[in-house]
């Protein structure tokens, strides 16, 4: 079936439908939140009765969207006769959300994972689709709509979420026509991309003062920093500020692994790894650990000298081995 069929068939399950329960999947990013929001206020604008969940709740740096204080952790208080998954590679990453969504009458996946994961009685799963945000202007599209404002904001948060601002792999033509549509339709892109890369706590900065003050290139090409947690006490910040800071590290030039080591209890370690060209996966097995290729980590315990030590030897014999293309 094509794409467009599937599409079709969502939006025939939509029309008679009076009481949808929209989920997206836990700790949820800009598509989840984007496609949930912009959904939620295409299908209210037909008449809908709509429920929008999460099962943690999103992110406050999204309170700005529209319909934002309205998405709860829980299943809606009457019986669905539609559900729709949002951007969930799996059922189960509905967590405690899946199993009142797998009772509702007809049950819908619409996805852009690798479609491994498929589930319910509709599943439109588009792995090339630059992020769920897509799909969701193409069924709206199907309904007859067009994105308001509000929802191009949200759904473009999706979009620039999922490639980075347009930066990785996925940016397709089609990423950027669809990008333009939303601009055209109200979503303003550089408000946007403040909000969702820019913007943090100042207590996230000065972290990162504290992670850039320890940076060592303690062999050549393994750059290494370490957050104590005096250095999160002091500066307040959470161990989420730390996002994104070991691929700037991996970026420096001559950076074949990147390694940021934060001390989330006394004596207990998270170790992120970062490769260029490098299997920083092995490494992160070798401790129990595991992960991506070139985007790895594991947990380990003991005091900082003697953790840094063990992980830089076991980083050193990697560099020596053969070369993959990044
Ligand atoms: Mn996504």
């Amino acid at each position: 079936m094509s794409r467009s069929d599937e599409c079709a068939r969502v939006a025939r399950a939509v029309r008679p439908s009076r009481a949808i329960f929209l989920a997206a999947h836990e700790h949820p990013d800009a598509d989840a939140v984007g496609s949930l929001l912009a959904l939620r206020s295409m299908l209210l604008s037909l008449g809908k009765t709509v429920h929008a969940a999460t099962p943690d709740p999103p992110p406050d740096r999204f309170a700005f969207l529209e319909g934002f204080d309205a998405i709860t952790t829980g299943p809606p208080p009457w019986p669905a006769d539609l559900a729709i998954a949002l951007d969930c590679d799996g059922a189960d990453r509905l967590a405690a959300l899946e199993a009142p969504l797998m009772a509702a009458g007809t049950v819908v996946d619409i996805d852009h994972h690798c479609g491994i994961n498929t589930f319910g009685d509709i599943r439109w799963v588009v792995s090339d689709a630059a992020s769920t945000a897509s799909l969701v202007v193409e069924l709206g599209d199907a309904l007859g709509l067009s994105p308001t404002a509000d929802q191009a904001a949200a759904l473009y948060l999706g979009l620039i979420g999922d490639t980075g601002g347009f930066r990785f792999t996925n940016t397709s033509p089609e990423a950027l026509r669809l990008g333009a549509e939303l601009v055209a339709a109200g979503a303003n892109p550089a408000e946007l991309a403040r909000r969702i890369f820019s913007i943090r706590p100042l207590s996230a900065a000065l972290l990162e003062a504290r992670a850039l003050a320890s940076l060592d290139m303690a062999i050549d090409g393994v750059l290494i920093a370490s957050l104590t947690q005096r250095d999160f006490a002091e500066t307040g910040a959470v161990p989420s500020a730390t996002d994104g800071l070991i691929d700037s590290f991996r970026d420096v030039v001559g950076v074949r692994a990147a390694i940021l080591l934060k001390e989330g209890e006394p004596g207990v370690w998270q170790v992120s790894l970062r490769g260029n060209g490098l299997d920083v996966a092995a490494v992160a097995v070798g401790f129990g650990g595991g992960g991506h290729v070139f985007a790895a980590g594991f947990t380990i315990e003991g005091e900082l000298d003697e953790v840094r030590a063990r992980v830089l030897d076991a980083v050193a014999p990697a560099l020596h081995e053969g070369t993959s293309d990044a």
